[in-house]
């Protein structure tokens, strides 16, 4: 009998911010991997979702959303995570919300320096009708030489398994770049912090979740509990009163829903333990940043 070839390869979403990237990586997993909120940047890291099968490795990474104009260091180095998924992928799988109104002349010139095949994934078309559809497919085709084009909703999951039958079409024949167990590159405690990360972005406003970023400082397996102590750390006194909030209110209900999502994610009972630190600045120190997993140079 003939042996099937085996498949692998790099599938690197890419996107401005808010245009449902980790949605979409969600959904293609089944799992949920990325945080995701109504706020942009959300996502700060590369992250890979990996799926593997007897005889093929998609390995999906989501990144952080394209800023034409990174004004922190800790912008520079989620820019820096873009690049290198631009640089390793196999196929390249742009995001773009159908309502993106934002001048994307940036990203049409990087797209079409590329030469892996590119999807153009329109998403949120739950919300849109079938012309507006259709207007949006024109325009883009204009623009950049398209693999693919799939309208999708990821949220609605609508699209998204034709999407994984069109990436295996262009998925290249490899060896497995990870173990077939694993799942994703990124830590337990990782996925810890995200998942605090993700309440600090859900219920704070304006500056604040911007300036907050969470460190897993122990994190302990024990037979019937999990034991995570978490520090959320700011950049001014005021921001650690928010965060607090009246008689500590606010960190309460951010620590009790991210327990829960815990609990969830790791199919345990958690108890999590959180402090507030002031780091002023922490966004445009360099050692600090590398410390806490946004790379080097
Ligand atoms: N209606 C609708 N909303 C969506 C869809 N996909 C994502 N969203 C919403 O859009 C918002 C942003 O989604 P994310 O997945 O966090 O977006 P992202 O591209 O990862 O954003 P950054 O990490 O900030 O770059 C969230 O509120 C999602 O629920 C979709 O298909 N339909
Ligand atoms: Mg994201």
């Amino acid at each position: 009998m003939e042996k099937i070839p085996h498949k692998a390869g790099f599938v690197n979403i890419i996107g401005k911010p808010n245009a449902g990237k980790s949605t979409l990586m969600n959904a293609l997993m089944g799992e949920k991997l990325a945080i995701t909120t109504s706020k942009a940047q959300t996502t700060r890291h590369r992250i890979m979702g990996i799926w593997s099968g007897e005889d093929f490795q998609i390995v999906y990474s989501d990144t952080p959303g394209i800023l034409e104009n990174p004004s922190y260091e800790l912008h520079r180095r989620m820019m820096e995570f873009v690049n290198v998924s631009l640089e390793d992928a196999d196929i390249v799988l742009f995001v773009t919300d159908i309502f993106e109104k934002q001048d994307q002349a940036d990203i049409i010139k990087r797209l079409k320096n590329l030469e892996v095949p590119i999807f153009l994934l329109l998403n949120k078309v739950d919300l849109a009708k079938p012309e507006q559809i259709a207007e949006k497919i024109e325009e883009w085709k204009k623009e950049v030489e398209f693999a693919e084009i799939v309208p999708v909703s990821a949220l609605k999951n609508h699209n998204v398994s034709l999407l994984f039958d069109l990436v295996m079409k262009y998925l290249p024949e490899h060896e497995a770049y990870f173990p077939k167990d694993e799942m994703t590159d990124k830590s337990e405690r990782f996925f810890a912090a995200e998942m605090l990360r993700e309440k600090i972005f859900q219920y704070l406003k304006q500056e604040v979740p911007y300036s907050c970023e969470v460190q897993i400082e122990s994190f302990k397996d024990e037979p019937n509990i999990l034991r995570i102590g978490a520090v959320i750390l700011v950049e001014r006194d005021t921001q650690r009163a928010i965060v607090l909030g009246e008689k500590g209110s606010m960190i309460k209900k951010i620590g009790t829903e991210a327990r829960l999502e815990m609990e969830k994610f790791f199919g345990k009972k958690v108890f999590l333990q959180q402090f507030v630190k002031v780091v002023p600045d922490w966004r445009n120190q360099k050692r600090r940043l590398e410390e806490w997993g946004y790379g080097g140079s």
